[in-house]
């Protein structure tokens, strides 16, 4: 007879190797809007109780937990902003007891102080939930090999990752980030199906294999593709799947909120994220006010139960928009659309915004350019300069000189349309151009310093 700790045992793997189900993922929109209620009232019963932050925080905008009486009252609630994690640093926005927490990660630090986010178990049970759920959704689970190519460590790309492919029963390969001769061997001889790193990664691991004679098309087993951490376009999908025949799917997270959180399902519609989990709204950036579905705004996320680092109204200066209608795959919850960039990454030129984002849609959908760029911003007398750095493709020998004017007329002729803003185009060799392992760094702005 199996002992009690067999049973538990048994009833855990069981709940593991299925993440999905119906009764959460598809149930009626209003049933899930109660449920969120009742998650936010208890959180913020907790972090008035247990967060000095918060309570000031709450307390400055004159509200009390008594105040949220239904789901559109968040909306009185305080913002969280990265620099709040900064200031706090390293664990003043921690309300467990020390002995409760299970996990620190920690951001790099690149553009500032290093934010710190504490987990409990139940935090890193939820988050890799989320993952799992989002992996079932574009068809992984058993049987599948996944290489996660994303960096382990305190950055939480691998292993958040790593925790959700394993829930669904899926075989990891650990890979995390270089050593891409390596990678591409590992790829072939593990039969790997799938693959989680950068979008820009994903392409430099494309162009390696071709430089080792390998066809990831029909040399591997290598299908899907889950990628984020970056912006990417759609063209960057066509190519993908043309050049190497992987299905890519995307998939965002900020480390403040827990790394990778949610990805798109098959439709390619944009992302699920799991609203029994966290509550998302998109906001006019400077009114605050919530857009309706479809608008684009800032996105501004509630985690509705994490316990070690609780996070309300976190801005994420992502910009997105969100839709209510159910899902073409029958999924009930809110679904927000591909990023278009951020509030802050936004290059302000002549006066005209212009996003990183757009320069990459626009050049990948050049057939005579590849797919790697630059982009340095500088100021010319009181104007401002924008220049386009575009690899040209691999193994391209221009017969006349000619052909490379008219290639870089083109390009910029397509970029002014798309930008409303002039850019010049440079053209240069096929591998010139740094290639990424983590996050891709595309654009040199050189106007502060001149
Ligand atoms: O990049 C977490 C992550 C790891 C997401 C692995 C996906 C996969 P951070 O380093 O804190 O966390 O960076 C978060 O990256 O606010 C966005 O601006 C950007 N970002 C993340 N995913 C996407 C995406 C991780 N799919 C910041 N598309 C976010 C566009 C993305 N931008």
């Amino acid at each position: 007879m199996k002992n009690e700790t067999d049973v538990r045992i048994a009833s855990q793997r069981r709940r593991q190797l299925r993440p999905f189900d119906a009764r959460i993922e598809e149930m009626p929109l209003e049933n899930l809007e109660k449920l969120q209620f009742r998650y936010l009232k208890k959180l913020v019963y907790q972090v008035y109780s247990f967060s000095p932050h918060y309570r000031e925080r709450m307390k400055a905008n004159g509200v009390h937990p008594d105040d949220i009486t239904c789901l559109s009252d968040i909306t009185k609630l305080p913002f969280m902003y990265k620099e709040d994690l900064r200031n706090q640093y390293p664990t003043g926005l921690v309300v467990s007891l020390p002995e409760e927490l299970v996990r620190y990660h920690v951001s790099s630090g690149t553009t500032g102080k290093p934010t710190v986010v504490a987990y409990t178990q139940k935090d890193i049970d939820l988050w890799a939930e989320s993952v799992a759920r989002g992996l079932t959704s574009i068809g992984l689970g058993r049987g599948d090999v996944i290489q996660i190519s994303y960096g382990y460590g305190l950055f939480t790309g691998g292993l958040g990752l790593h925790y959700g492919a394993e829930r669904i029963g899926a075989t990891v390969v650990p890979a995390s980030v270089g050593n891409t001769e390596k990678q591409i061997e590992l790829i072939q001889d593990l039969e790997v199906t799938a693959i989680a790193c950068t979008p820009s990664y994903l392409m430099h691991l494309g162009e390696v294999a071709q430089a080792m004679g390998v066809s990831i098309k029909d040399d591997t087993k290598l299908k899907t593709a889950v990628v984020g951490a970056e912006p990417w376009s759609e063209e960057m999908r066509r190519r993908l799947y043309e050049l190497y025949g992987i299905s890519a799917y995307d998939i965002y997270g900020t480390s403040e909120l827990s790394g990778p959180l949610f990805t798109e399902c098959t439709a390619m519609e944009g992302f699920h994220p799991w609203g029994d989990i966290v509550y998302c709204e998109v906001l006019e950036p400077e009114s605050h006010t919530q857009m309706p579905d479809g608008e684009r705004g800032e996105l501004v996320v509630t985690m509705l139960q994490k316990e070690g680092l609780p996070i309300i109204r976190y801005r994420t200066g992502d910009i997105s928009a969100i839709h209510h209608e159910q899902c073409r795959c029958k999924r009930t919850h809110p679904r927000i659309e591909r990023l278009s960039g951020r509030v802050d990454d936004m290059l302000i030129i002549r006066g005209i915004n212009v996003f990183p984002s757009q320069i990459e849609h626009t050049l990948l959908g050049l057939s005579e350019v590849g797919d790697n760029f630059m982009i340095e911003v500088s100021r010319q007398g009181v104007l401002d300069a924008l220049m386009v750095k575009v690899e040209l493709p691999q193994g391209f020998s221009p017969d006349k000189l000619e052909d490379l004017i008219t290639i870089k007329r083109h390009v910029e002729r397509e970029l002014r349309n798309s930008l409303n803003v002039a850019a010049g185009v440079e053209l240069v060799e096929f591998g010139s151009l740094p290639r990424f392992e983590g996050k891709a760094k595309r654009v040199i702005d050189l106007r502060e310093t001149v």
